[in-house]
């Protein structure tokens, strides 16, 4: 028995030697010392030996066991070892290698020309209001004083969804829904910035879709002269402080009177060039003192309350600040162009 014990113990430790894994010396250890092993087996025959012998075959027993532990035991320490090594040198990092450049995206730059233009009307007092893009007939047309046989008003002109719902095709219903939400009281000062849609050929200087931002003021006692000085601001703070603007007639049904709004030229200073056609001056926006009918459809009276309206298409101010000669790069979204702003 002692031999056979001897033997095993042999065969354990040559078993161990070859493991090259955790694993496979895990096996190994089922295999010798397990209830179900030979080391076992032969303690569960010592029943049947003398007593002479029984403490012999004991002793060796105990020791074949304790040279098997003691070398698993050392043999997992070593194989942790290397594969704590191994581990160590896969996840390695070489800091000298170059890094991965992480390409940054940034504003697209109407967003980044619309933020600075509401900023700018933030510091007169505006505040900036939103509103929905799918329209009922009533707050697009009807709220603004265009009557219905008004050619703005044709099928043909606009992006119909049902006969009574189109997509604006101006941001003016949001100062519309507005004042009817303060039911008659002023002041309502507002900005409203937002795509808008019209049936456009696209070209240069024409989109289907394009971006507005249209302005409301009212309240008592407001006049043309509170108009001029709005624009005049907005347009020194836009553009520059050397610039200026100029005020010609016009008609629009929802103001009353109205006028274009003409800046004068960067480029020549007012002298006359290429880009202002020799005139000196670019028109940039149409504005007016708001309907008498306006006021009343949308709540106020008009003889306690009056204002001023503007709207102006942020892709021309975009075009005209940067240089920008077509409008269709702003939507056929080229990188190249889209990269030039990253710094807007
Ligand atoms: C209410 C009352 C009045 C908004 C106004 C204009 C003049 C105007 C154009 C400029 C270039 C549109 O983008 S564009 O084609 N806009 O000329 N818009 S006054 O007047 C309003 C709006 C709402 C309740």
């Amino acid at each position: 028995m002692i031999d056979r014990l001897q033997e095993l113990g042999k065969e354990a430790l040559e078993e161990i030697k070859q493991a090259d894994t955790v694993k496979a010396l895990d096996a190994v250890r089922v295999k010798y010392l397990g209830k179900k092993g030979p080391i076992t087996e032969v303690l569960r025959g010592m029943g049947k030996l003398s007593a002479e012998e029984r403490p012999k075959v004991g002793q060796k027993a105990n020791e074949v066991r304790e040279e098997i532990q003691q070398q698993l035991e050392q043999k997992t320490e070593e194989l942790e070892k290397i594969a704590l090594e191994e581990k160590l040198q896969e996840e390695s990092i070489d800091v000298t290698l170059p890094g991965k450049e992480v390409k940054r995206g940034a504003r697209h730059p109407l967003t980044a020309v619309v933020e600075e233009m509401e900023d700018i009307f933030i510091g007169l007092g505006f505040s900036v209001t939103e509103g929905p893009e799918v329209e009922t007939d009533y707050y697009n047309f009807e709220a603004l004083n265009l009557p219905p046989d008004h050619p703005a008003r044709d099928m043909q002109d606009s992006f119909y969804v049902t006969p009574d719902m189109l997509l604006r095709t101006q941001t003016s219903p949001v100062q519309a829904r507005t004042m009817e939400k303060f039911k008659g009281k002023g002041p309502v000062k507002i900005v409203c910035p937002g795509k808008v849609y019209r049936r456009d050929d696209d070209d240069a200087t024409h989109s289907h879709q394009f971006m507005q931002m249209e302005g409301l003021y009212v309240d008592e006692n407001v006049r043309m002269s509170d108009l001029k000085g709005t624009l005049e601001a907005f347009v020194k703070e836009y553009f520059g402080p050397d610039r200026t603007i100029r005020l010609r007639p016009s008609f629009f049904p929802f103001t009353e009177p109205s006028v274009e709004v003409d800046v004068s030229c960067g480029i020549c200073g007012g002298d006359g060039c290429r880009i202002c056609k020799h005139s000196g001056w670019i028109e940039v926006l149409g504005a007016g003192m708001v309907h008498p009918n306006v006021l009343t459809y949308n709540g106020f009276d008009p003889e306690k309350y009056s204002g001023f309206a503007f709207g102006m298409g942020v892709e021309r101010f975009a075009m005209l600040k940067y240089g920008i000669d077509d409008i269709r790069h702003f939507y056929t979204n080229d990188i190249r162009f889209l990269e030039q702003f990253k710094r807007v």
